[in-house]
């Protein structure tokens, strides 16, 4: 259903990650028949336009755009977005209601990623194709509620096709969801560790290393909360939140700080935005790797678990 909706051949988003998720890794995803979506986050109109274009070289297959609804350039990365006629638009970290007329009518897909059931129906009104609740397991910016709990509350509230994200891994992760009602997957801190991402091998390697309670929440305290793998700044961030620094000193901690770690590999004092399925990922593998797995993975588990339920 999804596929149907997506003109994909599997139901496997990788997310839209700012810094992380560009045309190499977007088009790598789509080639292997999942949608790979560019991360925006911050970045420059004219350097989204590129990126586009670059993946429309690399692949042509339907792909995707992520737009950050925090960055200062939220407005004119829509406007590059609907220019360039990308089939696919996802946002994040805010309410796009008022850019989904124009979306639409530009033939866009809109699918925006909520964590409340709240904003979940406010969206629907608004015409939008599908959603994704996404889960606090996630890496990054997350709400409250866990994957497990949101997915079947969004399902249950809205008649449109959702999608789960946050803790999803492999074919468990994907059968899960799809017994929650979900349509399909979006997957984010598994994809940091394809061959085909552009980030710097420190970060893998770190994402690779990391154990069950690594990731911490910080930020808290700004109504941003962040989920990153801990290090030096995030003990920093929580120094500063123990003693109820204002929120203006924290965010100059965070300036600049995802860039650091995934570009420049500075894994001690950036801003490792990754899930609680970090622990699991354990090696670098290639997109179409990941992508079989998960979906080979879940046809075994869901057969497996229709014999639970009735032995014969
Ligand atoms: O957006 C994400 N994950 C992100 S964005 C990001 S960049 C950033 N860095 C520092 C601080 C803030 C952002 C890193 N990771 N995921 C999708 C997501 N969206 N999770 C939660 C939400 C969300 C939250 C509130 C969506 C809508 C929302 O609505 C508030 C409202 O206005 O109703």
């Amino acid at each position: 259903m999804l596929c149907e909706l997506l003109n994909i051949t599997y139901p496997v988003l990788q997310g839209g990650m700012a810094w992380v998720s560009d045309a190499y890794l977007a088009a790598a995803v789509s080639e292997a028949g999942g949608l790979g979506i560019i991360g925006t986050g911050a970045a420059e109109p004219a350097w989204v336009r590129e990126q586009i274009r670059l993946t429309r070289e690399l692949t042509g297959k339907p792909f995707g755009v992520n737009v950050m609804l925090l960055s200062p350039f939220a407005d004119e990365v829509m406007e590059v977005v609907r220019a360039e006629r990308v089939p696919v638009i996802t946002t994040g970290a805010g309410n796009p209601g008022k850019y989904v007329p124009a979306l639409k009518e530009a033939g866009a897909k809109v699918i925006p990623v909520v964590s409340s059931v709240a904003l979940a129906k406010r969206l629907a009104r608004t015409g939008v194709d599908a959603l994704i609740a996404e889960g606090m397991e996630s890496g990054g910016h997350i709400g409250d509620l866990t994957t497990m709990a949101l997915v079947p509350q969004v399902v249950e509230a809205v008649s449109i096709p959702v999608i789960a994200a946050g803790g999803i891994y492999d074919g468990r992760g994907l059968a899960a969801a799809l017994c929650l009602g979900a349509v399909g997957v979006q997957m984010g801190t598994r994809f940091m560790c394809a061959a085909e991402c552009t980030i710097h091998p420190r970060v893998k390697e770190m994402v690779i290393s990391a154990k069950d309670r690594d990731t911490v929440v910080t930020g808290r305290s700004t109504g941003h909360p962040v989920r990153v793998l801990r290090n030096k700044l995030a003990r920093q961030f929580e120094e500063l939140e123990a003693r109820c620094a204002p929120p203006e000193e924290l965010e100059k901690l965070g300036v600049g700080r995802l860039r650091a770690a995934m570009k420049e590999g500075d894994t001690e004092y950036g801003s490792v935005m990754a899930g609680q399925v970090s622990a699991l990922v354990s090696r670098v593998q290639p997109a179409r790797e990941i992508i079989l797995d998960v979906v080979e993975g879940a046809v075994e588990v869901l057969r497996k678990a229709g014999r639970w339920v009735v032995s014969t």
